[in-house]
């Protein structure tokens, strides 16, 4: 029982099935090759499908619409001016706009509209092939003119790590969800990143699989107003993502690797999977990248003098100031418990979810599931990580690693990041070990840690570089921002020192 839900258990997972009893409608505005099957798929997934090709016929039909899809796959210059007029009109009554960039990475047209479209800043959603967001990342970003990492095909090592950060970065810089497919799929809403290992290589052989998608996330983002509450779009998402390759690998069992076969039991599997068969199978897992750990605030009321109006201008002033992450911890003499702490940690959510600031819980795994933050970190003494992972689900989890000692005497796999410290002397936590020196990160990982790690634990402009150079992504701070005369001034230096490292 969580004792901050009045004894409430878990909302029912019960997203398939609402998407059957809602049946909502995806105007498709699709190219050429996949018109049939992408009706079909979404048939098969209980969405209701209808093709559009004009602004007068989309003007009567939007009215009824969940979800607009644009796949660019045959595109004329005809059918830019309709993307155009379809954009505005969805915009107009507030339908959720996936943009599909069908071959943007192929030509240059092709991106040009892209880009064009992206402009209008009324995308709710790009979901495109590792290939095609990559290109859409390139062309749009300037910091990364000297990146000549090739695109590769396959997804190795350094392909699945580089989709991981594009989506994320990309998300953040165009401001809507991303989805970057592969033989991995990756996820990000702009604060979370999921990969999701679902799937089959046979899908890649039938032509309209990906168009699908695109299609099938539509429908899901057309019933996201049902599950806001409980769920991220991230997360609602990964689980679109989970059911589409589960469906792929079922198709598989049923047909063999044979193309013509898998298309039609692709569309039999897609029907059949319920939630229970999805929740029973689902391999999503939460990813760290870098960039989410880069400016890491720490902070409770016990560092704000017990003020806890004090301590939520601090927390939106360092959100102003681009914290990447912010982690509520609330310990020690006179802090909140009970009900005062749990609507303290609601409105630290709403904060971060507005600055698109990653949102964890400091050890209390109960508070994090009753306001679906973000994720958890949890110390040494506190419970087993294999117990919070099994609590938390998908949710990110931290863990403080002081020393090689205790590195090998943890759990990594299932962890998703880590804390290494005190770096310094610090005043923030009076029962803080000796400091180990910002080395310490690079001892951990010469023994073997893989994980993004933060280092915290008495760290300021003066020595931030310090702490990167000894293999931290990122600096986790308490007292450099609440103890700043400006927070937000105190909050985008760390940032920009972190992001020019
Ligand atoms: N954890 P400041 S050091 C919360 O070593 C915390 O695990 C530490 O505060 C650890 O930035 C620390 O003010 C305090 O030094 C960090």
């Amino acid at each position: 029982m969580n004792p901050y839900m009045d004894n409430q258990i878990s909302p029912e997972f019960n997203i398939l099935d609402t998407l059957w009893k809602k049946n909502p409608l995806v105007i498709c505005i699709t190219n050429d090759v996949v018109r049939t099957f992408t009706a079909n798929g979404l048939l098969a997934i209980g969405a209701s499908p209808i093709m559009s090709e004009c602004s007068e016929d989309l003007k009567d039909l939007i009215v009824y619409a969940s979800a607009l899809l644009i796949n660019i796959g045959t595109l004329t210059p005809e059918k830019v001016s309709y993307y155009k007029e379809a954009i505005k009109l969805a915009k107009e009554y507030d339908v959720p706009i996936i943009l599909d960039p069908v071959g943007c990475h192929a030509g240059a047209y092709r991106l040009s509209v892209v880009l064009d479209l992206i402009k209008t800043g009324d995308i709710s959603l790009l979901r495109g092939n590792q290939s095609e967001v990559k290109a859409v990342y390139d062309a749009l970003s300037s910091d990364n003119k000297d990146d000549n990492s090739p695109l590769g095909k396959g997804v190795d090592g350094a392909q699945v790590a580089d989709s991981a950060i594009i989506a994320y970065r990309l998300a953040r810089l165009i401001n809507c969800p991303v989805v970057a497919t592969g033989e991995e799929d990756y996820v990000s809403d702009g604060t979370r990143v999921f990969a999701v290992p679902h799937g089959h290589s046979i899908m890649t052989a039938v032509t309209g699989t990906g168009c699908l998608l695109g299609a099938v996330l539509a429908a899901f983002f057309g019933i996201y107003p049902l599950f806001k509450d409980s769920l991220s779009i991230g997360e609602l998402l990964a689980y679109a993502l989970a059911y589409y390759g589960l469906a792929g690998e079922n198709a598989v069992k049923m047909s063999g690797v044979k193309p013509g076969s898998f298309s039609v039991a692709f569309l039999d599997a897609l029907y059949e999977i319920n939630d229970a068969i999805l929740l029973s199978e689902n391999r999503v897992r939460p990813v760290v990248v870098p960039d989410q750990l880069q400016v890491y605030f720490v902070c409770g009321t016990q560092d704000t003098g017990l003020n806890k109006k004090r301590m939520l201008e601090i927390v939106e002033e360092a959100c102003r100031g681009g914290i990447t992450c912010f982690q509520f911890r609330e310990k020690g003499d006179g802090t909140l418990e009970g009900q005062q702490k749990f609507e303290l940690a609601q409105q630290l959510k709403h904060i971060c979810a507005r600055y698109n600031v990653l949102y964890i819980i400091n050890d209390d795994v109960d508070l994090a599931v009753a306001v679906n933050a973000d994720g958890v970190h949890v110390g040494q003494d506190d419970m087993r990580l294999e117990d919070v992972r099994h609590f938390v689900g998908h949710k990110v989890v931290g863990i403080s690693i002081h020393s090689v000692e205790e590195l090998r005497k943890t759990n990594v796999e299932y962890a998703d990041c880590v804390g290494v410290g005190p770096m310094y002397a610090t005043s923030s936590k009076p029962d803080a070990q000796e400091p180990c020196g910002p080395e310490r990160t690079a001892e951990l990982q010469s023994e073997g840690l893989t994980l993004p790690c933060v280092g915290i634990g008495g760290i300021t402009l003066d020595n931030a570089t310090a702490v990167l150079h000894g293999g931290a992504c990122g600096v986790a701070i308490i007292s450099a921002i609440t103890h700043a005369e400006n927070p937000c001034e105190a909050a985008r230096q760390f940032k920009e020192l972190v992001s020019s490292f």
